[in-house]
C-alpha cells in the first residue's frame, strides 16, 4: 500500500478499535487508491480519506419490546449515516444476532462506493439490530419493528435517510416499519423506506433485484472471456432473498445451480435447484433448507459443513461476510472455477479474494456485483417521487442497463489505471472518484 495511505489507515484502525469487519473493508479500499492520490494530490490536502472513514453521524439506541410470554426483551438498534455527498443516506437494515457497530460500519462504508457506482443520487448508510428474528412469531417481529421505528423515525426521511432490507429484514419487516413511521409522523411519505409491498408504494423487481443483478454482472464478466452462464455448473451460498433470485436468474440463463445453503447446512441437487419449491419452503413457510431437501427427495443434505466443498465453474456467495476463506478458494480454483460474483457483502475473506485474483478467476466484488438491489431501491424512490409505478419489463430493463453500466465502469477504470480485468480496483476507484469529487465541491463539511 502507498505509504501516505498507510499512515491514514493506521489512524483509522486505531480510532476504531475492535471493529474487525470495518477494518477489513477500509484496508481493501485503501489498497486500491494509491494511483488516484498520485494523480490528484489535492485529495490528500482535503483529507478526503480521513473524512470518508468517519461517519457523518452514528446513532445507537435501546429497543425494548415484549415477547409472546409477556417478558421484557432489550435489543440494541443502530443507524450509521456514513456519507451524504451524493444524496440522502441509503442502505439496508440487518436484523441478526451478530450485528454490532463494526458490522454496521463495514456495511455502511461499502455502501458509499456501491451507491456511487450505481450512478443514482444516493449517499451511503446502514443500520440494524442484534435482534434475532429466527423462531419469533409475526406478533413479536411486529412489536420489535414498532419499537425500533419509535426511535429511528426522528432520524430518517425521504430527503434525509432511506433504509431498506438486508439479512433478516424483508417485506414483512419493511411493512411493520413503514406502518409505524406513518402512524408516528402522520405522513404517507412513501420515499422514506424501500422494499415496500407493491400495493403501497413498492417497486416491481425490487424483491428480485439483488440476485438478478448479481447474475447480470457476472454474465458481463463471463462475456469478456467469450462465454456465458449457459452450461455452467453453479454453486450459490445462502437461501435467502439474494440467493434465491440469483439461482432463478442463473438457471434462466441456462446454468445448473447444483447447491445452496443456510447456516445449518447445504443441499446438493445435481438436477438443478427447484426454485419454485425453494421459494415455497423459504418465503411462504419460512422453513429451513432441510425441509426443501425432504420435500424434493433424491437430493443430499449435508448437516453443517461448507457449501464451498462442492465444485463449481461459477460461485455466487450470497449469504454473509467472510463465509468463503482462502482454503475453500484454493480448492475451487484447483477444480476449475472460472468466475465469482459476490451477491453478499464481503463474503470472500481477504485471502480468498487474493487466491481468486492471482489465479486469474473473474472476481466481481460485492460493492459492484450486488448493487442491483440498492439501484432498484433508487428506482423505487423515483417512482414514489413521481407518484408513478412502472411495469416489470421497464424496471427490469433499467436494472439491466444499470448493471451493465457498473460492469463497464469497473472494467474501463481498471484499464485506465493499468490493471485490466481487476474489478476490485475498478469498483473501488470508480466509486471513490465520484464521491471524492462531490466532497471537494461541497467544501469542508
Ligand atoms: P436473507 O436474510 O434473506 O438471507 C440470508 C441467507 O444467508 C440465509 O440463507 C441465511 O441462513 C444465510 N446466512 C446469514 N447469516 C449467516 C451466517 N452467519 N452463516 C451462514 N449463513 C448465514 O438475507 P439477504 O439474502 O437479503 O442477504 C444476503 C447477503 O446479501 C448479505 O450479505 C446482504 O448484506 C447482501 N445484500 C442484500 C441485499 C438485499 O437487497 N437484500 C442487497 C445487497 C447485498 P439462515 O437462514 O440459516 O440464517
Ligand atoms: O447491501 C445492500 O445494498 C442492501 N442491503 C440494499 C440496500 C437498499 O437500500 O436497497
Amino acid at each position: 500500500m502507498d505509504a501516505r495511505l498507510e499512515a491514514i489507515r493506521d489512524t483509522v484502525l486505531a480510532r476504531n478499535p475492535g471493529e474487525a469487519e470495518f477494518h477489513q473493508a477500509v484496508v481493501e479500499v485503501f489498497e486500491s487508491l494509491g494511483p488516484v492520490h498520485d494523480r490528484h494530490p489535492e485529495l490528500l490536502e482535503a483529507a478526503i480519506l480521513e473524512r470518508l472513514c468517519e461517519p457523518e453521524r452514528q446513532i445507537i439506541f435501546r429497543v425494548p419490546w415484549t415477547d409472546d410470554q409477556g417478558r421484557v426483551q432489550i435489543n440494541r438498534g443502530f443507524r450509521v449515516e456514513f456519507n451524504s455527498a451524493l444524496g440522502p443516506y441509503k442502505g439496508g437494515l440487518r436484523f441478526h444476532p451478530s450485528v454490532y457497530l463494526g458490522i454496521v460500519k463495514f456495511l455502511g462504508f461499502e455502501q458509499i462506493f456501491k451507491n456511487a457506482l450505481t450512478g443514482m443520487p444516493i449517499g451511503g448508510g446502514k443500520g440494524g439490530s442484534d435482534f434475532d428474528p429466527r423462531g419469533r412469531s409475526d406478533g413479536e417481529v411486529m412489536r420489535f419493528c414498532q419499537s425500533f421505528m419509535t426511535e429511528l423515525y426522528r432520524h430518517i426521511g425521504e430527503y434525509t435517510d432511506v433504509p431498506a432490507g438486508d439479512i433478516g429484514v424483508g417485506g414483512r419487516e419493511i411493512g411493520y416499519l413503514f406502518g409505524q413511521y406513518k402512524r408516528i409522523t402522520n405522513r404517507y411519505e412513501s420515499g422514506v423506506l424501500t422494499g415496500k409491498g407493491i400495493s403501497w408504494g413498492g417497486s416491481l423487481v425490487r424483491p428480485e433485484a439483488t440476485g438478478f443483478g448479481t447474475v447480470i454482472f457476472t454474465q458481463e464478466m463471463l462475456k469478456t472471456r467469450g462465454t456465458s452462464f449457459d452450461g455452467q455448473r453453479v454453486v450459490v451460498s445462502g437461501s435467502g432473498n439474494v440467493a434465491i433470485n440469483a439461482i432463478a436468474n442463473a438457471q434462466a440463463l441456462g446454468a445448473t445451480v447444483v447447491a445452496c445453503s443456510d447456516s445449518s447446512g447445504y443441499v446438493v441437487d445435481e438436477a438443478g435447484i427447484d426454485v419454485a419449491l425453494l421459494r415455497e419452503v423459504k418465503e411462504v413457510q419460512r422453513g429451513r433448507l432441510k425441509d426443501y431437501a425432504e420435500r424434493r427427495g433424491g437430493v443430499s443434505y449435508v448437516d453443517g459443513g461448507s457449501v464451498w466443498e462442492v465444485d463449481a465453474t461459477v460461485a455466487l456467495p450470497c449469504a454473509t461476510q467472510n463465509e468463503l476463506d482462502g482454503g475453500a478458494a484454493a480448492r475451487l480454483v484447483r477444480n476449475g472455477l472460472l468466475a465469482v460474483g459476490e451477491g453478499a457483502n464481503m463474503p470472500s475473506t481477504r485471502d480468498a479474494a487474493a487466491v481468486f485474483q492471482q489465479a486469474g478467476v473473474l472476481f466481481g466484488p460485492g460493492k459492484a456485483a450486488n448493487a442491483g438491489g440498492v439501484a432498484t431501491s433508487a428506482l423505487e424512490m423515483q417512482q414514489n417521487a413521481s407518484r408513478d409505478s412502472w411495469s416489470f419489463e421497464h424496471t427490469e430493463e433499467r436494472l439491466t442497463d444499470i448493471m451493465v453500466g457498473i460492469h463497464d465502469r469497473c472494467a474501463s477504470t481498471a484499464d485506465e489505471y493499468g490493471d485490466p480485468g481487476n474489478y476490485v480496483l475498478g469498483a473501488n476507484i470508480g466509486g471513490f472518484v465520484k464521491v471524492a469529487d462531490a466532497m471537494l465541491a461541497q467544501g469542508l463539511i
